[in-house]
């Protein structure tokens, strides 16, 4: 089994609710749930809107490699209501987002896929949910551990 971390965010609707029902079918498709995070209420980040999100992140065990995993991901965000995605490369509202952080310690640059997720360690709506389920796991690219990386966002924001 492989250790993924999801993370999750969502800023319309019901917010609770369209986490949960993201949680449920993660578990049922992906693989077994083994922590989640609690849910944070955030500001928008790198865009502007007056809904704030609520962000978390968990862990699945999966036997699915990443690139099926990351299908079955954007599979979930179409059926719990995702409907647009801009083309360009701006941010904007959505019911549900789910971003492959890590899995394992894989290391991999694709034109659709790039592990570990490339700004996590940037985003603090990220990296607070991360350190609560998971602050000794090492990032293999930054090569410090969850927790360092969230304490130095903290000092730096
Ligand atoms: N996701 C983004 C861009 N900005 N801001 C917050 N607070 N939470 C998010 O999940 C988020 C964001 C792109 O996916
Ligand atoms: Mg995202
Ligand atoms: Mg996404």
């Amino acid at each position: 089994m492989a250790k993924a971390y999801l993370g999750l965010g969502t800023n319309l609707g019901d917010k609770e609710k369209n986490l949960r029902d993201a949680v449920q079918k993660i578990g049922e498709r992906i693989g077994n749930v083994s922590s989640l995070s609690a849910f944070y209420a955030t500001i928008p980040w790198g865009f502007q809107s007056e809904n704030t999100f609520l962000n978390a992140v968990a862990c699945v065990e999966t036997t699915l490699p990443p690139h099926e995993l990351l299908a079955i991901a954007q599979q979930i965000e179409r059926e719990t209501g995702r409907t647009t995605k801009p083309a360009n490369h701006t941010y904007a509202d959505r019911i549900i987002d789910i971003d492959l952080l890590m899995w394992e310690n894989l290391i991999i640059n694709t034109p659709n896929l790039t592990l570990p997720h490339p700004l996590m360690h940037k985003r603090r709506f990220v990296m607070e949910p991360f350190a609560e389920i998971a602050p000794d796991v090492s990032h293999p690219v930054l090569g410090e551990t969850i927790y360092n990386l969230y304490q130095y966002i903290l000092r730096h924001s």
